[in-house]
């Protein structure tokens, strides 16, 4: 354990960690090979990790948290899960880094330093619920390729920029602007420079909302590395692939923008019901928007042991992509009967809402706890996994824990 522990840490600061110690036959080690104690860099260590986050995959990393950990009202950031399409980039200069703003429909191209953009325009902060457009895929059957996440991929943290429509704003952009594209820094898996792992981005409404915000804090402080450092997009309430991290440029354009990821079967769901498995052809899907209503039991733990004497206080948070979460309910007879939670007001447009409830259980047993929020326009959470889909996108199931009362 310890050993390992060893070994493990020493592939963070290289060579050097081995605290001194002599590789006894070092000049035997042909040239480019990678000694096995500086090979699996711990992303524990790297991202300071909580230690129950789940490694979904280590290259590249993508790392969900579990229910309970999402229990605070702000996501810290040790408990934030991590997707990444590509490499994070390596080194990065803060201080000559320039945002440019090019694309079809610009006056003109323009660029901005990190400074500029902290002086020139007014800083906002607005706690902002993301999302990864394949939350809950784990569940889908047949099953969809990709990280099989199964309730962690969401954060709601706080983001702390400039209003991305001020800044267009300041560009001048055409009337015939349809689509603001992202580019960024990360590196494709295959190590070429010529691709983009990923370049999404927002339509023109969405960009001129008042939340979307190129971020350079997260929690009061710069934003970590592997969240996005220097300079991210963030876009609440939309799939976190919209949010661009590292990004250098933002591409105006006067069509749907066409970067990688943006088509195919890319963050794109079917017009229309299909049965599960069912192929579908590229021309019948459409970009994910807005996100459908979801909420997450963050406490107790699911499996959790209580007396019977004790009234048991739930609580977790509800969200519903652009639009507000109007009602939150949890039942424990398996969704035959449904009582109403206490549920607050978010902080801001596009934070998730916390909710509450006291439950005194009828008799000793085993139960589970579903629970099932609704949105302002009255679309209400299914209890089953909802529309299967190529790349199973968008499961908004019922979240549920169990409970044994003892
Ligand atoms: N440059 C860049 N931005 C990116 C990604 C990426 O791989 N590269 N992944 C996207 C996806 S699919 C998600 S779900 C979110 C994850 O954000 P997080 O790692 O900060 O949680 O970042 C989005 N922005
Ligand atoms: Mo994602």
């Amino acid at each position: 354990m310890k050993r390992r522990k060893f070994l493990r840490n020493a592939g963070f600061s290289g060579i050097a960690s081995f605290t001194g110690l002599n590789i006894v036959f070092g000049a035997n080690i042909p040239e480019g090979y990678e000694i096995l104690g500086l090979q699996e860099p711990d992303p524990f260590k790297m991202f300071d990790l909580d230690s129950e986050m789940i490694v979904l995959n280590n290259k590249p990393f993508n790392i969900e948290a579990q229910a309970h950990l999402l229990d605070d009202k702000i996501t810290p950031n040790s408990k934030m899960f991590i997707r990444n399409n590509g490499l994070i980039p390596k080194s990065i200069h803060a201080d000559q880094w320039k945002l440019e703003i090019m694309g079809e429909s610009v006056k003109e191209i323009k660029s901005y330093t990190l400074d500029e953009l902290k002086t020139k325009f007014k800083s906002y902060t607005y706690q902002l619920t993301l999302e990864c457009g394949g939350n809950g895929r784990s569940e889908f059957d047949p099953p969809a390729k990709g990280n099989q996440w199964t309730v962690g991929a969401v954060h709601c943290a706080q983001w702390t920029g400039v209003r991305l429509k001020d800044v267009l704003e300041d560009v001048g952009i055409n009337e015939d602007a349809v689509y603001v594209g992202y580019h960024a820094r990360d590196v494709h898996l295959s190590g070429d420079s010529s691709k983009e792992p990923i370049s999404r981005g927002v339509p023109i409404r969405k960009a001129y909302q008042n939340e979307t915000l190129l971020a350079y804090e997260m929690n009061g402080a710069p934003i970590p590395l592997v969240h996005g450092f220097p300079l991210r997009l963030v876009a609440g309430g939309w799939p976190a692939s919209a949010s661009g991290k590292w990004i250098h440029q933002l591409s105006v354009r006067n069509k749907e923008h066409d970067g990688s990821k943006m088509g195919g079967m890319s963050y794109r769901v079917p017009k229309f019901p299909v049965s599960p498995g069912e192929k579908v052809d590229e021309g019948d899907m459409k970009i994910i928007e807005s996100m459908p209503v979801k909420s997450l039991i963050t406490y107790p733990k699911t499996g959790a042991t209580f007396k019977k004497s004790k009234i048991l206080h739930i609580r977790g948070h509800a969200w519903a992509g652009e639009l507000e979460v109007s009602k939150m309910e949890y039942s424990i007879d398996f969704g035959a009967t449904w009582v109403s939670c206490d549920l607050e007001r978010p902080l801001n447009r596009l934070a998730w809402q916390h909710f509450k409830a006291d439950i005194l259980f009828p008799q000793k047993g085993y139960y589970e706890v579903w629970a099932k929020a609704t949105d302002a326009d009255g679309n209400a959470q299914p209890m089953l996994v909802p529309g299967w889909n190529p790349k199973g996108y968008l499961n908004n199931a019922c979240h549920r824990i169990a409970v044994k009362v003892v």
